[in-house]
């Protein structure tokens, strides 16, 4: 009996025991497979309605939300900040690259920030099927038109390409917000340049006459008479910001102001090559970058669209802008010599510190822009806050602190 009860008891303890395990292990599949179900039907939501944003819009309280092409550039980085604070919800189309070309906004791919604030999309300006859907889903109150092939040396290499994205792509925007009936909706602006002027009257203002001299000046001034023309033909608010070059610790290496902070930096660092540039004559309106921003946001504040030439009405030569920059690490610079044989001597060591390559030279050259921005100062209620030699200081001061 002892024996039988003994078996019994043993089966019981053991049949109790497979049968613990068993529900525990069905409870975690019932409970695995419950949640995976409401995990799918919660993606196939967010799919099926956008609901990433709508989320985030709920909650954000958006004053407005803004697609900003070319976020990527150092215009678009700091007007996306700029409209951050503004708290203005960011859609930024960036191109495929092969290699990072965040670098400039990687401080927007943070946690708070990435999918709450910023919404990246993969976007190109040769692409209308692309630029429509975008438009078409994030629904923008303002499009900022920065995207392009912004270098006008370049531009005389690859004409067909600038074209098509700075002329053509200005084209496709307005058209999509045409196609998508947002004539009343959307507000545009475009960045257009002071190189539509070329060479002509100085200084420079909205009445002056155009005689663009390089593929990107004329691509440029096709999508400045687009905006014009789609203001008028469909009442869009549609504006061209002119602006004149301006700059700052984000600017593009290849353009002149940058290349020469940051072979100031390295010489200072220790790294002591010769500067080769172009044309030392050509004369510039050098503002700040972080200065002109503002104006893109000011124009589209208006109640009704017109166009603004925004500069600080001073121009200077690139040899008083590589002279500023040298100044800063106490060397002073003197010229000698003439055309392509004319360098830049450290007044000290007279040792050559810049020489001139023909390389650099462009097909046609415009010799100097000079703005005249009344009109911005006025309507705007905007002035620039950098001078010049505070820009070119603070330039080679970052350039020298990130070789530190
Ligand atoms: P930038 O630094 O050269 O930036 C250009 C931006 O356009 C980058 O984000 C670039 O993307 C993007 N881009 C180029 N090709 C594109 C394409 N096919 N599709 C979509 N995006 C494309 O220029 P920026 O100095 O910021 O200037 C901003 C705008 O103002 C430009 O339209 C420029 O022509 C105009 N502008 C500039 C100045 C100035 O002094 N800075 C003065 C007057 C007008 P990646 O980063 O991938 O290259
Ligand atoms: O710095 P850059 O290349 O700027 P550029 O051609 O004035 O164009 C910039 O400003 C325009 C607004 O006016 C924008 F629309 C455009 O997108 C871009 O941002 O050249 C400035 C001047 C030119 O006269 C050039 O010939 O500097 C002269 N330069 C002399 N040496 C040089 C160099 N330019 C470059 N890039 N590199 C040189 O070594």
């Amino acid at each position: 009996m002892k024996f039988i009860l003994q078996i019994m008891s043993g089966f019981l303890y053991h049949f109790l025991q497979f049968a613990c395990i068993f529900f525990v292990h069905i409870n975690i599949i019932l409970v695995s497979s419950a949640s995976s179900l409401v995990c799918r039907i919660y993606r196939l939501f967010i799919q099926q309605f956008n609901l990433k944003t709508l989320i985030d819009s709920k909650h954000m309280k958006f004053k407005k939300t803004a697609l900003i092409t070319g976020i990527t550039g150092q215009d678009g980085s700091h007007l996306a900040d700029f409209l951050l604070k503004k708290n203005y919800k960011i859609i930024g189309i960036k191109r495929r690259s092969s290699s990072f070309n965040t670098e400039r906004i990687n401080h927007l791919y943070k946690k708070d920030i990435l999918n709450v604030k910023y919404f990246p999309y993969y976007g190109d300006l040769t692409d209308s099927t692309n630029l429509v859907r975008i438009i078409q889903e994030t629904k923008p109150d303002e499009i900022y038109n920065l995207g392009a092939q912004s270098h006008v040396k370049t531009s005389f290499e690859t004409p067909e390409y600038t074209a098509n994205v700075d002329a053509l792509g200005a084209l496709r925007l307005l058209e999509a917000i045409r196609l998508l009936k947002k004539e009343n909706k959307i507000k545009f602006y475009q960045a257009s340049t002071s190189e539509i002027f070329g060479n002509t009257e100085i200084p420079q203002n909205e009445k002056t006459k155009f005689n663009p001299a390089s593929p990107y000046a004329v691509s440029k001034l096709f999508a400045y008479w687009s905006v014009v023309n789609y203001r008028n033909a469909y009442n869009i608010f549609a504006v061209n910001g002119i602006l004149f070059n301006h700059e700052g610790e984000r600017r593009g290496a290849t353009f002149v102001t940058r290349k020469i902070t940051r072979a100031v930096a390295d010489y200072y660092s220790g790294n002591k090559k010769i500067l080769y540039l172009g044309n030392l004559n050509a004369k510039r309106d050098w503002g700040s970058a972080k200065d002109y921003i503002k104006t893109m946001w000011l124009m589209l504040q208006k109640k009704t669209p017109t166009d603004y030439v925004v500069a600080t009405g001073v121009s200077k030569t690139v040899k008083e802008f590589a002279q500023e920059a040298y100044k800063y690490i106490g060397i002073k610079i003197i010229w000698s010599g003439k055309g392509v044989n004319e360098v830049g001597i450290d007044s000290k060591t007279k040792k050559i510190l810049i020489k001139v390559d023909q390389d650099y030279f462009r097909p046609t050259e415009v010799n100097e822009l000079r703005g005249d921005s009344r009109k911005a100062r006025r309507e705007l209620k905007w002035k620039p806050e950098v001078s010049f030699k505070d820009l070119v200081q603070e330039m080679v001061k970052k350039d020298i602190e990130r070789l530190y």
